[in-house]
């Protein structure tokens, strides 16, 4: 292990990294909502970082590892659309990156779960499927990496993926978990990674009193499902993503199917930008990080596209080892 370089296993770090990708922006009704934070819309947990989550038996897979609630609610009409965004680094939104490139093929699906306070549950509920875009047979092609498929649908359009509200929600609080599952290295146990982001949502106008069923997380996945534990590289005859149906009130994509609405005319900085509700913000203490977070001694703790952690433990501080791209606990 000594014997391996340092600057052998940043290129690694700063290769992968540069394939993982983040659930970071919300349109609602063509309505950019953004505004007033640096990168990300007011309303979602950003994760601490790109990095996936790949224990489906772990408490991270419900909203990531983030940074916990934000302030902010975003308020969305039962029946309206809402466009999530992925993208690879913070705040670059630009369609000429890819939104999740390195080949990490797989299903997108996006989940609800009914909530008292979308600001501050951590998502132990039951969660119902609202969304899928899944995949496709692809006649000329020889693998499943050839295949059609939701991550291939995100990234023809820019990142962006339109998903119904069910209209008959009842009003309330709700969080919302966007989710990609990258299949590239999926054919090893635990090799599948999971890449979720949960918005604070609060759901008005509905008249209906709808209670779909759901599913817990973790539970709702296990490591050998056949849409988690699955060779892509070998031809594909079908593929099941994993979780409940799409409840009926919800929506699907056909992967392949061309962006529509919001996915192909909402660009950054041109249309409007919305405010979402306040709510008092959470206590959080010291700077550079979430409260009380602390990158042991050779962590990660900075460098391009990081966003997580920047304190260092207690007898290490943080160093730019790779200047600009890696900083580390030292
Ligand atoms: C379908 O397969 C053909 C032949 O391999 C390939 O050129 C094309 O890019 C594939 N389509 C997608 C969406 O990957
Ligand atoms: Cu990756």
């Amino acid at each position: 292990m000594r014997s391996i370089s340092l600057a052998f296993l940043v290129g690694l770090a700063a290769h992968e990294a540069a394939a993982h990708a983040t659930f970071q922006d919300l349109w609602i009704d063509g309505v950019d909502m953004i505004k007033g934070r640096l990168h990300g819309a007011q309303c979602v947990r950003l994760p601490l970082s790109n990095s996936p989550v790949t224990d489906v038996t772990s408490n991270d897979i419900r909203c990531n590892i983030n940074s916990g609630p934000v302030g902010k609610k975003c308020v969305v009409k039962a029946g309206s659309t809402v466009t999530v965004e992925m993208h690879q680094q913070p705040g670059d939104r630009s369609c000429k990156s890819e939104a999740i490139g390195g080949d990490h093929f797989g299903p997108l699906m996006v989940y609800m779960s009914k909530v008292a306070d979308s600001s501050t549950d951590l998502g132990s509920g039951s969660w119902f499927k609202i969304f899928q875009d899944s995949w496709a047979k692809n006649g000329s092609g020889a693998t499943g990496d050839a295949d059609f498929w939701g991550t291939k649908d995100l990234n023809t359009c820019c990142g962006k993926m339109n998903v119904k509200i069910p209209s008959d929600l009842p009003p309330g609080d709700y969080l919302l978990r966007a989710e990609v599952i990258a299949l590239h290295t999926a054919a090893a146990p635990n090799g599948a990674q999971f890449y979720m982001s949960c918005y604070q949502l609060t759901v008005t106008g509905g008249s209906g009193s709808a209670t779909p069923s759901g599913v817990s997380f973790p539970g709702a996945y296990t490591a050998s499902d056949p849409g988690i534990l699955i060779n892509i590289h070998a031809p594909l005859s079908t593929y099941t993503a994993p979780g409940p149906a799409v409840y009926a009130g919800g929506s699907t994509k056909s992967a392949g199917s061309p962006c529509a609405g919001c996915e192909s005319t909402c660009t950054p900085g041109s249309g409007p930008t919305g405010t979402a509700s306040s709510v008092p913000l959470p206590t959080q203490t010291g700077g550079g990080g979430p409260s009380g977070c602390s990158v042991a001694k050779y962590g990660q703790c900075g460098g391009t596209g990081y966003t997580g952690c920047t304190n260092c433990a207690a007898g290490s501080t943080c160093s730019a080892v790779s200047p600009p791209y890696y900083s580390q606990c030292v």
